[in-house]
């Protein structure tokens, strides 16, 4: 138990600190690295460089991805807490949400990414997490499938979750890790708890744990 508290105390501290962030400026990167040095102490604790729960109220670095597409931090559903980012406005397989992980994650790293999703299309569909990439090393933007599921059911959060590897030795000019709906050009959906930590070992955000944190705060 005395394990459990440690965790959600340093997750706590990272929910407000990080998850309170914007986008990835000098001002974000300052505060990772608070982050870092706070959860060095604890080795059992995944070291999460970035996480956003939309609890602040606000976008915490997401932008939209395509012309014409909305977001909105709504409080009409949520994974954890109260809110979560509602996309609509989509007219492309590949338009959604998008966050710039350029200035964060580093090459020679490898990285676990989890992000909830969830549609109510009223059908099961199609929703990936994929990562825009260029390196100096490539001619042309890459793009790499972290996690794609065929059948995510209407109503239901579901999780994409992988892993990511950035080469030893190349220059990063773009890494943008987005959710897309490749085959439904107009589907709204919704996203929340991205937790992206360095190494093969994920961690997630559950509805269980998000409850535990919130008592310790009280
Ligand atoms: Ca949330």
């Amino acid at each position: 138990m005395k394990k459990i508290f440690v965790i959600c105390t340093i997750l706590m501290f990272l929910l407000f600190i990080v998850g309170c962030a914007k986008a990835p400026t000098t001002e974000q990167l300052q505060k990772v690295e608070e982050v870092k040095r706070e959860v060095a102490s604890v080795p059992s604790v995944p070291n999460a460089l970035v996480i956003t729960t939309f609890e602040s109220g606000k976008e915490e670095g997401w932008t939209a991805r395509g012309d014409n597409v909305k977001i909105l931090v709504t409080d009409k559903e949520a994974h954890t807490g109260k809110y979560s980012l509602y996309v609509s406005g989509r007219s492309n397989g590949w338009h959604g949400a998008q966050i710039q992980l350029k200035d964060i994650l580093k090459p020679g790293k490898v990285y676990s990414i989890s992000v909830w999703v969830m549609q109510k299309s009223g059908s099961s569909q199609y929703l990936g997490l994929t990562m825009q990439r260029k390196y100096d090393t490539d001619s042309n933007t890459q793009y790499d499938w972290i996690k794609h599921e065929n059948n995510v059911p209407s109503g239901k959060w579901v999780e994409l979750s992988g892993t990511y590897e950035i080469p030893a030795n190349v220059s990063i000019l773009d890494l943008t890790l987005y959710v897309e709906a490749p085959s439904n050009t107009t589907l709204d959906f919704y996203i929340d708890d991205l937790v992206i930590v360095e190494g093969k070992t994920g961690f997630r955000i559950t509805p269980e744990l998000y409850e535990l944190v919130a008592k310790n705060i009280k």
